[in-house]
């Protein structure tokens, strides 16, 4: 069996050789790397990126200047970071189908800031999701500044229903048709970041196009459902589409648009000038690997297999009494509603529980919840990066059940030790990175 350095103490990986000379760096990374190797990383919007992302996230590519787009630099030097940048340009139009795409974004947020910025002015209209029914902060949440420059409008889902065949709390589209009506909207988001199902372009665009908007998809959860074959796509759909690359993609940290022709120049500008200064090539890179990585049919395996183990969760889970917002999961990610469960218990208290049993994840608002963003009555869970570690439908049960326990003995530290245990046998069969300590090698044999 490969030895599994980041147990290990300052012994040869190469980021301990790398960091030599700053024992207390290489400790912090070495700590973060046992951290996230001994406990279960179940937040919905991580992932465990691949050794070769590592790699080029790690490299000499960070030394360089590039302002500008490949061939239109305000630097010299650039022909091979133009290269660079043209790969993962072009490697992201063909996974997603797309005839252009600006992988500069430093992060989703970012992407989401030049989309507005190039397709609309100040003051106009925007149609979204409000961030307590699942919606992005850059939704136009009042603590967002997307919410100082344009107008937005909220819609949510349906509420919630006893009915276990139309449990409701999903896209309420009468309400987006009827306030699409009302409200002209020049633009309509669609998109989540805390919302368990599919979201289907195609509806979208129908209200758009019945009231002359465009349609924005924010695409940055289920960007490598995406990818994978898992979800429908939105690329062609909606004009204009951003993602998250380190989500559900498992590439590194960043963002990126994808958009028709015809738009590219108004996004590049945006991005462009208009936000950022020099992009961050040596995390182009990283994309670059990522999209290929993605591209493999793999891929597709893991995709699929994120979904199958979040319905496996969502079963394990409402086998110990929580209610699932919605009914369950046809996506990467589940939110538990805490209150039938234990009505004291709010999701402040429960996340930080679960973090003394070493099951990490966040708590998060639920639709119409009554407690603030601060303490929240739920919880949000996701199965990507268990599901990179190789973790199936029988560990999914597994951790299930270990959620259920810690929770009902939150006041009994020899129980939540009990869990925590288990915790760690559990992730010493699944390490994220077993080979990482012969080099920047690949993924182990057997990986989805
Ligand atoms: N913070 C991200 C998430 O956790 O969903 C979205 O930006």
């Amino acid at each position: 069996m490969t030895q599994d350095p980041t147990a290990a103490g300052p012994s040869g990986t190469p980021f301990e050789r790398w960091l030599a000379d700053d024992p207390e760096v290489a400790k912090l990374i070495g700590d973060e790397a046992r951290r996230q190797s001994t406990t279960l990383q179940l937040i919905a919007s991580e992932n465990f990126t691949s050794p070769a992302v590592l790699a080029a996230v790690g490299s000499v590519l960070t030394n360089k200047y590039a302002e500008g787009y490949p061939g239109r630099r305000y630097y010299g030097g650039n022909q091979v970071i133009d290269e660079v940048e043209d790969l993962a340009r072009m490697r992201a139009c063909e996974l997603f189908g797309a005839e252009h795409a600006n992988v500069q974004p430093h992060a989703g947020a970012a992407a989401n800031l030049a989309v507005y910025q190039a397709l609309l002015d100040p003051g106009d209209t925007i149609l979204a999701m409000r961030l307590d029914q699942g919606g992005h902060l850059t939704h136009g949440s009042p603590a967002s500044i997307t919410s100082r420059f344009w107008r937005f409008v909220a819609y949510g889902v349906t509420p919630a229903s006893a009915d276990p065949d139309a449990p409701g709390e999903v896209i309420d589209f009468d309400e987006v048709a009827a306030l699409a009506k009302t409200e002209r909207p020049k633009m309509i988001v669609a998109g989540a970041t805390a919302y368990p199902r599919v979201i289907d372009p195609q509806p979208f665009r129908e209200i758009a196009d019945s009231v002359g908007a465009l349609l924005f998809f924010d695409l940055a959860h289920p960007a490598g459902l995406v990818a994978g074959g898992a979800h429908p796509s939105p690329v062609g759909v909606a004009d204009v589409v951003s993602f998250t690359t380190h989500k559900t993609l498992r590439g590194p940290r960043g963002g990126a648009i994808l958009c028709r022709a015809d738009l590219a120049k108004a996004i590049d500008s945006a991005v462009f000038p208009g936000l950022q200064g020099g992009p961050l090539e040596h995390v182009i890179a990283g994309k670059a690997v990522a999209f290929r990585e993605a591209m493999a049919p793999s891929f597709r395996a893991y995709a699929a297999a994120v979904v199958r183990n979040a319905r496996a969760l969502a079963a394990a889970l409402a086998a110990e009494g929580f209610r699932l917002v919605s009914g369950g999961t046809d996506n990467h990610l589940l939110l538990v509603d805490l209150l039938g469960f234990d009505a004291e218990l709010t999701g402040k208290v429960a996340q930080e529980t679960l973090d003394r049993a070493g099951i990490t994840l966040n708590r998060n608002t639920i639709p119409d919840d009554p407690r603030s963003a601060f303490q929240t009555s739920g919880l949000r869970l996701g199965t990507a990066a268990e599901t990179t570690a190789g973790m199936g439908e029988a560990e999914m049960a597994t951790i299930g059940t270990l959620i259920g326990r810690a929770l009902r003995g939150r006041d009994d530290e020899a129980a939540l030790g009990a869990v925590r245990a288990e915790v760690a046998d559990l992730c010493a069969a699944f390490p994220p990175y077993p080979t990482l300590g012969t080099g920047v090698d690949g993924r182990p044999a057997g990986r989805v």
